[in-house]
């Protein structure tokens, strides 16, 4: 574009004051470009250089021209500045990346923290999962849906449920999609859906948070080993994806990622209990694998991996116990390293055994006449998953916290920004 006359519109990111020369770097949402301001320049551009400060929004008109000592090569020589909007000075966070700043900070001034080179990485490697997601449910002929997000009852149990106020009646906020996906099944055969869950997560972690964004799948005549296979497929794109189409920001994230070899390992439950006991750490059979087991999971494990065949009792109700043996559900979780990034199974669909399956778990089976009733009307066998997407992200850019992984994310402490 040498010698092209431009107009270019976005924030100043540095300014350089070299004496007779000056130079702006301007950022717009695909890149930078230098703007350089040269000794014969008039008295006004420098008048309205020395205004310019860090974030400004600004016009510049000029003329493009190529100069092997410019970042990428080219420059703009400008005839016109025009400040849009100045930013105070100074800004209250740091945004060149050389100080370390508390992650707690950073979210505090999110709007600015996100127009750093890391923060825009992570999301520029989220929107390439999401396209690659979509893509693959499309060509996999599933149906996008959307369920209420204020429902009347718990699907994933009790406790980390938010009331609200609706109207003279108490509602909560929905934990999972759960109930409505399994019910659409017996529709569209095969739906997803991709919106926020709210779990009133009391604890205070690294890879829990109160608000998530939930990739939900549901697919009749289907068990969970197909569902174990989907995902495999799912995931073995996005890393194939990411990798061919984000170097530049995992190389920012300083991340060597490279696509995990399929097909993954599936270990049963009993499986992961014996490879824990055989490095030092007993679980009793029927407990939850706690995080300090997962840890260890994580040293000895690199690449993604299933943890199949939970004890019924450990699992929802709606999730299918084996035939031949009712006390090992048909369920999996799907791992990489210590961070559960899935779970998902078989489901029950005859109604008398999912009634005995919610009084087992101290639930009144009235609670959910809405969904046990749908049972009689032809519910054909299904299963599916619902995968935690900012921990899939956590996992692809290799972030400590799950906070960094979500625009702005709420916890038991966080509401704002
Ligand atoms: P589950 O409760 O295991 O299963 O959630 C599925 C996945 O969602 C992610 N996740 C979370 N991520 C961040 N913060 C949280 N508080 C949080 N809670 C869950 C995890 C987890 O693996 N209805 C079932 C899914 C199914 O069977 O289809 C469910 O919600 O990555």
């Amino acid at each position: 574009m040498e010698g092209c006359k431009v107009k270019l519109l976005g924030w100043v990111e540095v300014k350089r004051d070299l004496g007779k020369i000056k130079f702006i770097i301007l950022r717009d949402y695909k890149g930078k470009i230098q703007i350089t301001i040269p000794p014969t320049s008039s008295v006004e551009l420098a008048e309205i250089f020395n205004k310019l400060s860090r974030e400004d929004v600004i016009a510049v008109s000029g003329v493009v021209k190529n100069t092997p000592q410019a970042p990428n090569g080219v420059e703009v020589i400008p005839s016109e500045i025009n400040i849009i909007n100045k930013a105070v000075s100074p800004l209250p966070l740091e945004l060149t990346g050389k100080v370390k700043v508390e992650l707690d900070t950073r979210l505090d001034y999110r709007i600015l923290d996100l127009r750093t080179a890391r923060a825009n990485a992570i999301f520029r490697i989220n929107n390439v999962m999401l396209i690659t997601i979509r893509n693959f449910f499309i060509e996999n002929d599933f149906i996008e849906v959307h369920t209420p997000k204020i429902i009347a009852s718990a699907t994933e149990g009790g406790t980390e449920l938010f009331p609200v106020a609706y109207f003279d009646r108490e509602a909560f906020l929905a934990q999972s999609p759960q109930l409505y996906k399994e019910q659409l099944t017996s529709v569209f055969e095969k739906v997803y859906e991709i919106a926020p869950v709210f779990r009133a997560e009391e604890s205070n972690t690294t890879r829990h948070l109160s608000e998530i964004v939930m990739l939900d799948m549901e697919a009749a005549f289907q068990d969970y080993n197909d569902i174990m296979n989907f995902c495999e497929s799912l995931l073995d794109r996005v890393f194939k994806e990411v990798i061919d189409r984000c170097q530049n920001e995992l190389e920012v994230l300083k991340k060597n990622l490279q696509r995990p070899k399929t097909p993954y390992k599936r270990y049963s439950y009993s499986e992961v209990l014996e490879i824990l006991s055989n490095n030092g750490v007993e679980i009793k059979w029927g407990d939850d694998i706690d995080t300090l087991a997962l840890r260890k999971l994580g040293e000895l494990i690199k690449e993604p991996y299933f943890i199949k065949d939970w004890p019924t009792k450990s699992k929802p109700f709606y999730i299918s116990p084996r035939v031949d043996n009712p006390e090992v559900s048909e369920s999996f979780d799907l791992m990489y390293g210590w961070l559960e990034i899935a779970s998902g199974g078989t489901r029950i669909h005859k109604k008398e055994l999912l009634i005995n399956r919610i009084k087992e778990k101290g639930m009144r089976p009235e609670s959910f006449d809405f969904h046990i009733k749908t049972f009689d009307w032809g519910m054909p066998p299904h299963a599916g998953c619902g995968i935690g997407l900012a921990r899939l992200l956590m996992a692809i850019t290799g972030l400590d916290n799950i906070r960094e992984a979500v625009l702005f994310p709420r916890d038991r402490y966080r509401l704002t920004p």
